[in-house]
């Protein structure tokens, strides 16, 4: 079992107070905070390593290199890829999917071809699909999601057709928690020959992630989510899919031979990591990627499991809130989404906010989704193995003075 209240001595950040209370971080899905190793092995690339890879013939910028491409293996492990030429850096979970539109779709995606969604995608995983869409004139169909935000896998049978070229699919919902059964929607896509790309953003910090289990063709995630700096993400790609792609984008590096008439492209992971490539961040994502094995991938989800159950528990007794999601913890990670009688959400995120409780209040990025479920906005708190009971102690009893005040 895990013990946060010590993990929480590794963040500094959580150590302090705000608005004269100690601070009660609960909103970890939009980004983790950094445990100290993090923060140190950005400091001492900078100190110490700092130089251009893959460039310089002289010691400091090989062994910058060799920190990179090491960070590269660390990645490849823990997603459990089968080769590091799978593993691209980009910016993040956002760059990692528009990478994939852009250069897959525009090859693979012709009028009258299909792309399949589900009702409960981050803006992420819709807009690229949409634009792409737009452009080719292909169709975009959503799996819809039951009133318990579950996805309704029986639709996907009739959504599935000759057409259908690509389904893009979160693991974990930002909003909901739920826990796509992924295994079996990956494999009737794959039976009608149709390419699956999943959104990771809200799964590999929190739970075990086997990309060459799942067999999905493309994996997409952020490092700022699982205790990573900004500015740093992940696209898994199937090697002979990325092989087969043309690049994203043009500039340094990417390229072998260059004439005045054209270029022929470099070998993955190169082809698609143009220019200077954010070093330091892929470090110390190397370095959350430690910390986070240190603690243990079953570990940090167990922990949430336990946490998402008391605070379902706690929260299902308060009369007048609706919790949007499954009641129940199974196949629902540290995600809880709800509303309080008819209380605009920024309302109370800012009662939370005197209370030293930081929380996010909105639409989170998933407008389909709330559309299904009726509403303009949620208030969002999300776990992670910082978060503690004492943590979800102080949310219930924000949630009660919020009803007094406002109801
Ligand atoms: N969700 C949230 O508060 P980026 O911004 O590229 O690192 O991640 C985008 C993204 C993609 N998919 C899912 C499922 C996500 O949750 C996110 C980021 C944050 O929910 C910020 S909007």
């Amino acid at each position: 079992m895990i013990d946060a209240a010590k993990i929480k001595k590794d963040f500094p950040l959580l150590n302090q107070k705000m608005n004269g209370q100690p601070l009660v971080y609960l909103d970890s899905a939009a980004t983790s905070q950094k445990p100290q190793a993090v923060i140190d092995a950005i400091k001492d690339f900078y100190e110490r390593h700092n130089a251009n890879i893959h460039r310089g013939i002289y010691r400091l910028s090989e062994e910058a290199t060799e920190l990179y491409e090491g960070a590269r293996e660390k990645v490849q492990k823990f997603i459990r890829a089968k080769e590091t030429k799978e593993i691209i850096f980009t910016r993040g979970t956002t760059e990692s999917i528009n990478l994939v539109a852009y250069s897959w779709g525009r090859q693979n995606i012709e009028k009258g071809d299909e792309i399949i969604v589900t009702e409960m995608e981050h803006h992420s995983n819709l807009i690229p699909w949409q634009l792409l869409a737009k452009e080719k004139e292909a169709v975009l169909k959503f799996i819809p999601i039951d009133d318990e935000g579950r996805l309704k896998i029986t639709k996907l049978d009739s959504l599935l057709n000759k057409k259908t070229r690509l389904l893009a699919i979160t693991h974990v919902s930002n909003v909901l928690g739920v826990v796509n059964p992924l295994k079996e929607i990956i494999t009737k896509a794959h039976s009608n020959g149709t390419r699956v790309l999943v959104d990771g953003a809200q799964a590999v910090p929190h739970l075990s992630v086997d990309v060459s289990e799942l067999d999905c063709d493309f994996y997409a995630f952020s490092g700022h989510k699982m205790l990573g700096p900004t500015g740093i993400g992940v696209l898994h790609g199937k090697r002979e899919l990325l092989e087969a792609m043309p690049p994203f984008m043009g500039g340094g590096e990417m390229i072998k031979e260059v004439t005045k008439e054209g270029a022929t492209w470099n070998e993955l992971p190169t082809k698609f990591e143009a220019g200077t490539m954010p070093i330091a961040q892929v470090v110390s994502l190397g370095t959350a990627i430690d910390y986070l094995n240190g603690i243990g991938m079953e570990n940090i989800w167990q922990h949430e499991q336990m946490l998402i159950a008391y605070a379902l528990e706690k929260v299902t007794a308060i009369p007048g809130v609706k919790i949007y999601g499954p009641l129940k913890p199974k196949d629902k990670g540290g995600v809880l989404s709800f509303n309080i009688g008819e209380i605009h959400p920024h309302d109370i995120a800012s009662i939370f906010d005197e209370e030293g409780i930081a929380i996010r209040a909105g639409h989170h990025c998933a407008q389909v989704l709330h559309r299904r479920l009726g509403i303009p906005a949620t208030v969002r708190a999300s776990f992670y193995l910082y978060t503690d009971q004492s943590d979800i102690d102080k949310l219930i009893g924000a949630i009660k003075k919020a009803k007094q005040l406002l109801l």
